[in-house]
C-alpha cells in the first residue's frame, strides 16, 4: 500500500457550502438582470444539482423546466452570457457577505501543508470561483496552496466522469494508490472511482446527505473542530471528534487493506 502523499479536494459542498447561499443566489440575480422570471428555488436547486456545471445546468433547467423557451440568438450564446453573468455575481459574493469554510477545513488544510502533504482542488466550478473563494474565506495567497487547481471547462466531460481526477493526477505525477480525494456528492464520489482513486472521505451537506455514498471508505458530517466535533456516519471510528492528518493516514491505510 502506498503512503499518502496528495489530498485532492472537492471544492463546492466540500471546502464550503456554495450551493444553496452562493451559487443558487447568484444564478437567480443573473436571471434578474437579464429580464428572466426565473426562480431557481432551494427545492427546485436541489433537482438542478443532479447536472454539473452552471452552463450545463442551465440547460438542464431549460429542457426539463421551461421546454418552450426560445432565446433570442443561439442558444449557446445564451446560456454562455447567462452564466458569466451568474459568475460575477458569485465573485461579489464570496467578498459580500463571503462565505465560511466548513468546520474543519482551514485547520486540516494548514496541517497537511505543515506535514509536507501536497494538496490539490478537483472541481467542476469555474476557475474565478474557486480564486474568490479561497482568497475571501482563507488567505490572500491560499491558491498557492495547491499545486494544481483542476476546475471547470478544462477538461472535456464534468464529474460524474473522471475526467477531471485522471487530469489532477496526471498533473501530481502520482498514481490514485497515493492520493486521497474528499468530496460532498454522488456525482464527485462517481467521478472519484472512476478515476482509480480508492481512498475517499466523503463529508455531506443538506443537498447530498441522502445521496448513495457505497463508494467511499468514510462519510462523515463534517472535518470537525472543537466547537463542532464530528460524526462518522460511515466507515471506522475516529479516535477523537475531528478528522485530522492522522485519521486521514489511518483511512487511507483503511481503504487499501
Ligand atoms: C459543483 C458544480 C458547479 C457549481 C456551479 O462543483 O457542479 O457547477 O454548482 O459552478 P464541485 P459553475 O462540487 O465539483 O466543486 O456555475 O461555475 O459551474
Ligand atoms: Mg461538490
Amino acid at each position: 500500500m502506498e503512503q499518502l502523499q496528495a489530498l485532492i479536494f472537492d471544492v463546492d459542498g466540500t471546502l464550503a457550502d456554495t450551493e444553496r447561499d452562493g451559487h443558487r443566489v447568484a444564478f437567480n440575480k443573473a436571471f434578474v438582470d437579464a429580464g428572466l422570471d426565473w426562480d431557481w428555488t432551494i427545492e427546485i436547486y436541489a433537482d438542478l444539482l443532479t447536472v454539473t456545471g452552471g452552463k450545463e445546468r442551465i440547460k438542464y433547467f431549460l429542457k426539463h423546466h421551461l421546454p418552450d423557451f426560445r432565446p433570442e440568438g443561439e442558444l449557446e450564446t445564451f446560456v454562455a452570457d447567462l452564466h458569466a453573468a451568474k459568475t460575477e455575481h458569485y465573485k461579489a459574493l464570496m467578498v459580500d457577505p463571503g462565505l465560511p469554510l466548513r468546520p474543519g477545513v482551514e485547520r486540516l488544510l494548514r496541517e497537511a501543508r505543515e506535514a509536507g502533504v501536497r494538496l490539490a482542488i478537483a472541481t467542476t466550478t469555474t476557475p474565478a470561483n474557486v480564486t474568490a473563494l479561497l482568497r475571501n474565506s482563507l488567505a490572500e495567497d491560499a491558491e498557492d496552496w495547491f499545486e494544481v487547481i483542476a476546475a471547470g471547462d478544462i477538461v472535456p466531460a464534468k464529474k460524474p466522469a473522471p475526467d477531471i481526477f485522471v487530469w489532477t493526477l496526471e498533473q501530481l505525477n502520482l498514481p490514485p494508490e497515493s492520493c486521497m480525494a474528499i468530496e460532498d456528492s454522488d456525482n464527485g464520489v462517481k467521478s472519484v472511482s472512476g478515476s482509480g482513486i480508492r481512498s475517499l472521505l466523503v463529508t455531506v451537506n443538506d443537498y447530498t446527505r441522502n445521496q448513495d455514498f457505497s463508494d467511499a471508505t468514510m462519510v462523515v458530517d463534517h472535518l470537525g473542530s472543537k466547537e463542532q466535533p464530528c460524526k462518522v456516519l460511515t466507515g471506522p471510528d475516529l479516535s477523537n471528534d475531528q478528522v485530522d492528518l492522522h485519521a486521514f493516514r489511518g483511512i487511507h491505510r483503511y481503504a487499501w487493506e
